[in-house]
């Protein structure tokens, strides 16, 4: 039924607008508003995902991805995305013609394979038509339309790497005793608390399978906390519609992998390697 409401929506969204702009419904019910001239954004979303949860369904290795890695695993919480969001529940995306270049963020190199690797081997859609990097996806469908705030490519990795180490989820959890584990389940409502102890806001979470798979920060546009529980149609916080048990698991990253020792991530530079 949700899925025909949703269908229906697109719909009417898709036979309602000029020829330059669109609006599609993705799987949680949020509306992606597409086009030339969409209208300033309302607040961040910091997405966070969780590798242990996200590496289980590894079916394919290549030198990008995150699963594979043998050494230098991700033991932390890892950057999806900041987004840019309305307070009705929707999202601007593909904001700018701007074109995603590797060069132009070569000094955070480092930073982006540990902190915001991407976690699987298909490259994404662009906002032109092609197919790309994961960050080539992020940079043109969300960070074009956080350029009055964030600025340009550079500005926009940079902003989000620097707001992830003040928000540093993982080691919030940790002091809590939420530890990554194969066999332990923790209270849900014990890992929001910890984060509103920290950071005196509300996060969303999203599970798979009784996993946490995501944790979204959200923010201001000057980048004080505020609660992600008011966000318009995401209301994964809200216990009873949530994806999550009320005891959930935080499952050890075991690689996928097949890579070696010794990688660098100019070996893994998602413009130079190959699937
Ligand atoms: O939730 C599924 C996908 O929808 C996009 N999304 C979701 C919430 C939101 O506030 N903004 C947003 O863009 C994400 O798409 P992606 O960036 O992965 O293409 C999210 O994964």
């Amino acid at each position: 039924m949700a899925k025909l409401f949703a269908f229906t929506i697109t719909i009417i969204a898709l036979f309602s607008v000029s020829p330059s702009s669109a609006s599609f419904v993705d799987d949680d019910g949020g509306i992606e508003v597409h086009n030339s001239n969409q209208r300033e954004f309302d607040y961040f979303v910091l997405a966070l995902q969780w590798p242990g949860t996200y590496c289980r369904r590894t079916q394919k290795c290549c030198k990008t991805n995150g699963c594979c890695r043998s050494s230098g695993a991700p033991q932390h919480f890892t950057i999806h995305g900041l987004w840019a969001d309305y307070n009705d529940g929707g999202w601007p995306a593909c904001c700018s013609n701007d074109s995603f270049d590797m060069n132009e963020i070569s000094t955070l190199e480092k930073a982006l394979y540990e902190y915001w690797p991407t976690l699987s081997c298909g490259s994404t859609s662009t906002c032109h038509g092609s197919k790309g990097s994961f960050y080539a996806h992020e940079w043109e469908k969300h960070g074009t339309c956080s350029a009055s705030v964030t600025g340009d490519e550079y500005n926009y990795f940079l902003t989000t790497l620097n707001i992830y180490f003040k928000y540093n989820v993982t080691e919030v959890l940790r002091e809590a005793g939420y530890v990554p584990s194969n066999s332990e389940k923790y209270p849900l409502g014990g890992v929001i608390t910890a984060i509103e102890n920290a950071f005196h806001t509300t996060p969303s979470i999203s599970c798979s399978k009784g996993a946490i798979q995501e944790i979204h920060l959200c923010f201001y546009k000057d980048f004080k906390p505020r609660d992600c529980a008011t966000r318009g149609v995401k209301t994964e916080i809200n216990l009873s519609k949530s994806s999550c048990p009320k005891y959930v698991s935080l499952p050890e990253y075991v690689s996928s992998g097949r890579l070696t020792k010794g990688e660098t991530f100019s070996q893994l530079r998602p413009d130079v390697a190959s699937q």
